[in-house]
């Protein structure tokens, strides 16, 4: 389908898709084994200026559009769901300044960002704040110019790699969600270390980490808006980024689809390629047409967002449902059109349908959006 994107768009698209196909390709199965972080293609990404289209220009950057992001979250996707998850985890963490941060924060963090110098993480879940976000234990006590930050935050994307992280704590106690803040703390701070790195399903590629704190204390110039305000900012940045979470969807899924039709056009049974029997056509036509249609709904709403569309709850939930439910079924299916070597490891339709998995599961589970759907569309009557 022709989404009609502008020549910035298209060139963006192709960079990301030479990255993909050249770098990424290649080296996708070695970072899947070996549950490594792909620094090699980080470095990539900056000399490509990838990190730069998370950024808007007053920044340094070349466009912090969210049309453009998805545009680029899909083309790596499509070959690898884990390796992009370096420059996704980054949006994600860098967020909570774009959306509530001080000019002089965005003044300091962002170009870092848009350079690739440094890689950005969100750290919100906690061992009993998963889909209940606002069970935080986490807790951060003013003192003096400093906030003292105590607790641990579980499966944090690019843990461990990133150097600046966006983490959400209680400076209230007793108000639950609404006691929750936001602030920056950067790697190498006292008091901050790391856990386990996590041994994952799929996504091996990405790096997924504990953050300890301990004592650890944050100067209050690095808290992100005002006390009580991080759930909100939690909130919002997962607005913001769920599409992009839908975006990983529809590049896994066109991966495994492509895989799925090359394979049934060289794979001969009753002395036939596979593609000629209708089971497998109907097959292939729902993957694409399911597929087009998630594409279609991430870049309406994408538009309405950088239309500067005030509330995009509900859209942005619908997005991420509907495209990550739709990728677990394609990538299934590819492995099903493929058979005995779909199941094998020689193929990449198996990994692809383990990287699905998580799109179904993180920046809130499936469950979680439609409960925001339905209480969002039940406010519209
Ligand atoms: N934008 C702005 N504000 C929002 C908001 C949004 N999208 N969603 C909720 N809020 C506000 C509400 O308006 C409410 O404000 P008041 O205190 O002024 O009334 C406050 O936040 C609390 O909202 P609510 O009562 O709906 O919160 P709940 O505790 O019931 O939970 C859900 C809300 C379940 C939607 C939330 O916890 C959630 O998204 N969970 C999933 C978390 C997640 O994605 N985890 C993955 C982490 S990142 S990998």
């Amino acid at each position: 389908m022709d989404y009609f994107l502008t020549e910035e768009q298209l060139e963006i698209k192709e960079i990301a898709r030479k990255v993909a196909e050249e770098k990424i390709k290649p080296v996708r199965a070695k970072y899947d084994e070996e549950n490594e972080f792909p620094w090699e293609i980080v470095e990539v990404f900056r000399q490509t200026d990838l990190f730069a289209v998370l950024i808007p220009e007053e920044y340094d950057g070349i466009s912090g559009k969210v049309t453009d992001v998805a545009i680029v979250t899909e083309e790596l996707s499509r070959v690898c769901g884990g390796i992009g998850l370096a420059l996704g985890g980054t949006g994600l963490g860098i967020y909570p300044i774009m959306i509530s941060g001080n000019e002089e924060q965005k003044q300091k963090y962002l170009p870092q960002i848009a350079n690739g110098e440094k890689l950005a993480a969100f750290a919100l879940t906690e061992a009993n704040a998963g889909s209940d976000a606002g069970g935080l234990e986490t807790t951060a006590v003013k003192d003096g110019d400093f906030y003292v930050l105590n607790g641990t935050k579980q499966w944090i994307t690019n843990g461990g790699e990133a150097d600046i992280y966006t983490v959400f704590a209680l400076t209230d106690k007793s108000k639950g969600a609404r006691g929750a803040s936001c602030f920056i703390l950067e790697k190498g701070t006292e008091g901050f270390s790391f856990g386990k790195k996590e041994n994952k399903m799929g996504i091996r590629g990405s790096a997924t980490r504990e953050l300890i704190f301990d004592n650890c204390r944050i100067p209050k110039e690095n808290l992100v808006g005002r006390e009580g305000n991080g759930f909100m900012i939690a909130m919002k940045t997962l607005d913001k980024s769920r599409p992009m979470v839908a975006s990983q969807a529809v590049g896994i899924a066109q991966g495994a689809y492509e895989e799925a039709v090359k394979y049934s056009k060289e794979r001969h049974q009753f002395g036939k390629p596979i593609s000629s029997f209708q089971a497998v056509q109907f097959m292939l036509a729902d993957m694409a047409t399911q597929i087009e249609a998630a594409r279609a709904l991430i870049r309406a709403t994408a538009r309405m967002m950088d239309a500067g569309a005030k509330r995009f709850v509900k859209e942005s939930a619908m997005c991420k449902v509907f495209a990550s439910d739709m990728a677990m079924k394609v990538t299934t299916d590819a492995v099903q059109i493929l058979g005995g070597y779909g199941y094998m490891k020689e193929y990449p339709v198996e990994k692809m349908m383990r990287d699905a998995k998580i799109t179904q599961i993180y920046e809130g589970t499936n469950q979680i959006q439609r409960s925001v759907i339905a209480s969002n569309l039940l406010k519209e009557f």
